[in-house]
């Protein structure tokens, strides 16, 4: 089988006004795009764990509840390690968001997402979330990070 390397990304949601925080990121893989709160799961620690950590190392929020959303992997042209990404919502939260060196929060409306500044995918898959279906997607890239060349994506009664 091909190498994984596994990967969280975390959406908090308020639900109170519909909206969604974002990160625009400021370094790393995926720079200069919004997106969900996230990074490598460790060694030592569950998937669910990671994703807490990272959310709050990201925005400065403590999920109080995470709910697994979807399962994406991610092929790159000219890399060999597949990404897998669990990805989750929180709709309850401790704290504040607050710019890390990494991220710098801002809400969107959930029917407003600001898909032309994100992964290619995003706009493709954030439909299901809309609509409470589990998802599971693939998707090829380009190495220019922008192009997708294939795709397969469903809903899954569970993950
Ligand atoms: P380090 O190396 O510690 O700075 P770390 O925060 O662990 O990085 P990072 O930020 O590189 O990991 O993780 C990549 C993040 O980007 C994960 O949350 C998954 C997300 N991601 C990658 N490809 C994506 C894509 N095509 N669509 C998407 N999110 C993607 O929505
Ligand atoms: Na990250
Ligand atoms: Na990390």
């Amino acid at each position: 089988a091909r190498p994984h390397k596994l990967y969280t990304l975390v959406f908090p949601v308020d639900t109170a006004t519909s909206k969604v925080l974002l990160g625009m990121k400021k370094r790393g893989f995926g720079k200069d795009k919004l997106n969900g709160f996230g990074g490598k799961v460790e060694p030592h620690e569950t998937i669910e764990q990671g994703a807490v950590r990272e959310l709050q190392e990201e925005s400065g929020l403590t999920a109080t509840h995470i709910k697994k959303i979807g399962l994406l992997f991610f092929y790159f042209e000219n890399d060999p390690v597949t990404m897998e990404v669990h990805v989750y919502q929180s709709d309850r939260y401790d704290g504040r968001p607050m710019e890390t060196d990494e991220m710098r929060p801002e809400w969107f409306g959930v029917h407003e997402m600001p898909f032309e500044r994100m992964w290619a995918d995003d706009s493709l898959w954030w439909p299901y979330a809309l609509e409470n279906k589990r998802f599971v997607g693939r998707f090829w890239f380009k190495a220019d990070q922008v192009t997708i060349t294939r795709q397969e994506l469903r809903e899954v009664d569970s993950l």
